[in-house]
């Protein structure tokens, strides 16, 4: 089994109930319990975490390292703002996954770039929180 972190940024505790018509129907620890039951039959152990703050976020981050075998990550909208989060992932050693639950190009613009992505062995967006699934698959076969 690897040991995954699964991280989510600001906002998406609200996951469910913020913007549905962009963010979907399903609740934060819906997205989680998912995670985690895929993760087991993919041979992943999955520790899912959100916080609303940066530094929060960048202490976990540091936490990985040599503790996780790979993130998979949902900066929220630090994606557009963070050189720290980035320099965290920067000194992380094993594969990253970006994951935006929208499609962040077919947004406003300030939402186009993301710092995390120069990180990123692959970013998903667009594919609904249905990316936290395939960034998991994904995850699976970089760690082999
Ligand atoms: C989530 C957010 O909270 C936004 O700030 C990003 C991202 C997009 C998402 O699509 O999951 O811009």
């Amino acid at each position: 089994m690897h040991d995954i972190l699964l991280l989510n940024g600001p906002n998406l505790n609200l996951l469910g109930q913020r913007q549905p018509e962009i963010y979907g129907a399903e609740t934060l620890a819906d997205v989680e319990r998912a995670c985690t039951e895929l993760g087991r039959e993919l041979g992943l152990a999955v520790h899912p975490e959100q916080s609303n703050h940066e530094g929060a976020l960048v202490d976990r981050i540091q936490q990985a390292r040599g503790a996780e075998a790979g993130i998979v990550l949902n900066p929220g909208a630090y994606s557009h703002t963070s050189l720290a989060i980035l320099d965290a992932l920067n000194a992380f050693e094993g594969p990253v996954i970006e994951v935006h639950i929208s499609n962040i190009h077919r947004r406003e613009a300030f939402r186009h770039h993301s710092y995390v992505s120069s990180r990123a062995d692959a970013v998903i967006a667009g594919a609904g929180t249905e990316g936290y699934l395939l960034a998991l698959r994904r995850m699976a076969t970089l760690l082999g």
